[in-house]
């Protein structure tokens, strides 16, 4: 392996399905020793759900865990028991998703991980955050979102379908492994300094909340004065006391809209997203073709054009209607407008400039041959990280279990208790 920062440094990754990978992942990318330790027989639910070939890991496996290896092992069993606490004595951090209390139930408890390696950093994703109301609960991505705040705030405020609403993006699970990634560096970075590992934290419900800040923004602004000016029922509906569903609006001080372009009757993804920014309203003008706009005390300042946004919107698309979203942002850029066509998954995977920068990367693997995975979205001048194909359950489990110092005899015993 070449060499990469997070080189020598051991993970345990007792993690599954999303959160708990993606994290892993992360570390892997970037030179750690990431042994996936998995249940011997099934391994991560997630290698058999959603198959797209029969009996080869599942996308969603292998899209998660690259870069890995992975050891089976019984962790209620005594011998299983007995490996783990060694790989314990001999790593820099563990990183687990389980449910709620399932670690301290197989006897790991952080107590115990400190007595058997005081340097190591555990690290937990849990639904809720220990002492919470709800830390009982076991959590998957949806229900962080509804937790977390996300939910509430995401969708449309009337017609059918106002009822809050799901974000494709993984929020609650990839977001999550982030924060953990965090975390764990900066664990690693304070043993340097004390020697002294500690427990790192971080809950679904947190991660969802800490990227919904600007709603807890908006909640204080509406407590304080009873409407929000940049959401699109200003001025014309009345609000609640709680922040409502904006649909597509900007979010910050700009205002925003997703705009049908040339063939959205046939095209699900026929729009731009156009924003409207405050200090380039002359430019928007001279794009659209409306010089006039510039100098109409209905249009001049984003206070008065607030109550006609709609309208604007109305013209833009207007303009839009013969232009397709690439022509659009092709005639956009020119005058510096923020804006960006809105890209399906298909387009996105034969993005040229994604595939050149390592975002899209096709990686091979051992039976599925090769397939796209979304690279590093870090980028970094003297590292440039190579994403090689997810471990087969078990692939490594010999090898691990020789680097602990197992003979062959006992390895071959583990096996035979189905240990491994
Ligand atoms: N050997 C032996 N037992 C093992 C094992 C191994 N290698 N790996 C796991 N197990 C056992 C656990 O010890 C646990 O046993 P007990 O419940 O008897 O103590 C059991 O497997 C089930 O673990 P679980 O509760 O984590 O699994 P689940 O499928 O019931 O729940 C999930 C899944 C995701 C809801 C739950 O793990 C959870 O809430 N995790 C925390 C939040 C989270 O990360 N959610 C994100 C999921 S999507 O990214």
């Amino acid at each position: 392996m070449s060499n990469k920062p997070l080189n020598g440094i051991k993970i345990i990754d007792f993690t599954h399905v999303q959160a708990g990978p993606a994290c892993t992942q992360l570390l892997a990318w970037f030179g750690a020793d990431v042994i996936k330790v998995e249940r011997p027989g099934s391994g991560d639910v997630t290698r058999t759900q959603l198959q797209d070939i029969p009996n080869v890991d599942a996308l969603y496996f292998t899209m998660l865990n690259s870069n890995k290896r992975s050891l089976t092992l019984d962790t209620k069993k005594p011998l299983g028991k007995e490996v783990l606490e060694k790989l314990i004595k001999e790593s820099d951090v563990m990183v687990e998703n389980f449910g709620p209390g399932a670690l301290d139930r197989m006897g790991f408890t952080w107590a115990r991980i400190q007595e058997l390696n005081p340097k190591m950093i555990l690290a937990s994703v849990k639904g809720f955050s220990d002492g919470h109301h709800y830390e009982d609960l076991k959590v998957y991505e949806n229900v962080a979102q509804c937790a977390g705040g996300a939910a509430s705030t995401t969708g449309w405020w009337k017609g059918e379908n106002s009822g809050p609403m799901i974000s494709a993006a993984a929020l609650g699970d990839s977001n999550t492994g982030m924060h953990l990634a965090i975390g764990i560096l900066t664990a690693i970075i304070g043993r340097q300094q004390t020697g002294k590992g500690q427990k790192v934290a971080v809950s679904m419900q947190d991660s969802v909340l800490n990227l919904c800040r600007v709603k807890m923004r908006d909640q204080q602004r509406l407590d304080r004065l009873g409407y929000l000016e940049e959401y699109p029922q200003y001025p014309h509906e009345t609000f609640s006391d709680v922040v409502p569903r904006g649909g597509n609006a900007g979010g910050g001080g700009q205002p925003g809209w997703i705009l049908k372009c040339k063939g959205w009757e046939t095209d699900p993804n026929a729009y731009i997203y156009f924003t409207v920014q405050g200090h380039a309203w002359a430019p928007i003008c001279d794009a659209l073709g409306k010089p006039e706009w510039k100098t109409d005390p209905a249009y001049m300042t984003p206070k008065a054009r607030q109550p006609h946004i709609t309208e604007i919107f109305a013209t833009i698309e207007d303009w839009l209607k013969d232009k397709t979203k690439f022509e659009a942002v092709d005639i956009l850029r020119k005058f510096d407008i923020p804006c960006a066509p809105v890209l399906s998954m298909k387009e996105l995977l034969h993005d040229e400039s994604l595939r050149a920068s390592g975002s899209i990367a096709e990686v091979q693997h051992k039976t599925r041959g090769s397939y796209f995975t979304v690279g590093s979205p870090i980028k970094f001048s003297d590292m440039k990280p190579e994403i090689t194909g997810s471990p087969l359950l078990g692939e490594h489990s010999d090898e691990v279990l020789a680097e602990l110092g197992y003979t062959k005899e006992q390895i071959a015993e583990m096996h035979s208790k189905e240990v491994v």
